[in-house]
């Protein structure tokens, strides 16, 4: 018989409330985030964004190798060449890359190639994928499994950690993100994934006045 390898009793504790009012509860909280695009540049704690970023680190992964890494950016030198860069990306993707349809479909969203939040936003998170292990001690690195459902469910985390401090963010995917590895001098097995401004909105911010699907939409019971 193989032997078991060591485990430890499982910290769980049902929530006080019943499973049903928790569930309900805490649909009402994230059915009220919103992608935001309009950023205060009032600070948020250092602090903040590392249990923020703790708690994205919660997530699953194949077989726990936790292939992320979440590059916070505070500088302003550094947020300011990332907008740059970005804004470079979407001139090409606005100018032409986009195809017709494609531009339909943003069109309600107002966006256009100017990116004033990567810099308005006291931080933005870059968060990068590892195609390898990061080196141990004698510079090996092994494999990652499931590594876009790893970081994309990390990122899900964040964004529901985000919410819950009372700050808000947008998923921003600039095409191509070749860039922030260069920018942010990642090493070579680290791929961008997803760029999060984090901050406070805005004063006068404002979201689009959109309708999410029913849940007879999106769920099937069998
Ligand atoms: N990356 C561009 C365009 C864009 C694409 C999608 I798909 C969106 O949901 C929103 C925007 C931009 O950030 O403007």
């Amino acid at each position: 018989m193989t032997a078991q390898p060591p485990h430890i009793p499982l910290q769980w504790h049902p929530p006080r409330i019943s499973p049903e009012e928790a569930a309900s509860a805490f649909y009402d909280q994230m059915d009220r985030r919103r992608s935001v695009r309009q950023f205060s540049r009032e600070p948020v704690p250092e602090e903040v964004i590392r249990s923020i970023i703790a708690t994205a680190s919660t997530a699953p992964s194949g077989a726990h190798k936790q292939p992320w890494r979440f590059v916070a950016v505070r500088s302003p030198e550094m947020k300011r060449k990332i907008r740059e860069a970005a804004e470079a990306e979407e001139r090409a993707f606005y100018g032409g890359r986009a195809n017709a349809e494609w531009l339909a479909d943003l069109a309600y969203l107002g966006t256009d190639a100017s990116k004033p939040f990567l810099e308005d936003a006291p931080w933005v998170i870059v968060v990068f994928k590892l195609m390898k292990t990061d080196p141990d001690d004698l510079g090996e690195q092994g494999q990652v499994y499931y590594v876009n459902e790893s970081v994309g469910i990390a990122c899900g985390m964040l964004i529901a950690a985000i919410h819950n401090a009372g700050l808000v963010t947008l998923t921003h995917t600039p095409s191509p993100m070749g860039f922030l590895a260069e920018v942010l001098e990642r090493p070579p097995h680290e791929r961008a994934f997803l760029l999060l401004p984090v901050g406070f909105p805005a004063a006068d911010c404002v979201v689009p006045d959109l309708k999410r699907k029913s849940l007879d939409q999106v769920m099937v019971i069998v």
